[in-house]
């Protein structure tokens, strides 16, 4: 069976707790639930896994190949900074695609550059939490041959 991990960075946990006029008003599980739907409606299944430490985000990614088909990264600020997960990314056979909540270019212009986006299958940015769910279904949709 299809497996899709759903993976996301620092400050993610705090999803419609704060901030809602950048973020929404939805939480990490109601995106994380967007994607399993998506999954199951495609007879996949998705898991998740969110971490606030960058080294803990490179091991998630290690040992994602062989577990699932592919991965929807959500890296929050480390998109900015880090190369170790862009190493990770680079390290490993399987797709994933960046997603970011808020549109990362209508904002300050150091969350214009993405670290990661060049070793990513594809990114989407600023849809709110759909970005999750289309991610998945481009991923689904790559993975049946149609795109
Ligand atoms: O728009 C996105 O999804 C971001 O990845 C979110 C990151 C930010 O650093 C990126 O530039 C863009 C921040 C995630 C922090 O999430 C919070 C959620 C609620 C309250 C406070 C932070």
């Amino acid at each position: 069976m299809t497996r899709l991990l759903v993976l996301n960075g620092p400050n993610l946990n705090l999803l419609g707790k704060r901030e809602p006029g950048i973020y929404g008003k939805g939480s990490l599980k109601d995106a994380v639930e967007l994607v399993k739907t998506a999954a199951e409606e495609h007879g996949a299944e998705a898991e998740s896994y969110q971490s606030n430490h960058e080294g803990d985000l490179v091991d998630a990614i290690q040992q994602a190949e062989g577990k699932y088909d592919g991965i929807i990264f959500n890296p929050a600020a480390y998109t900015h900074t880090s190369i170790a997960l862009r190493d990770a990314i680079s390290a490993i056979d399987i797709p994933v695609i960046e997603v970011h909540i808020s549109n990362v270019h209508q904002r300050e212009s150091f969350r214009h550059h993405s670290m990661l986006a060049s070793v990513c299958k594809g990114q989407v940015v600023g849809l709110g939490l759909s970005g999750y769910r289309l991610a998945a279904l481009a991923l689904l949709e790559s993975f049946e041959g149609r795109r």
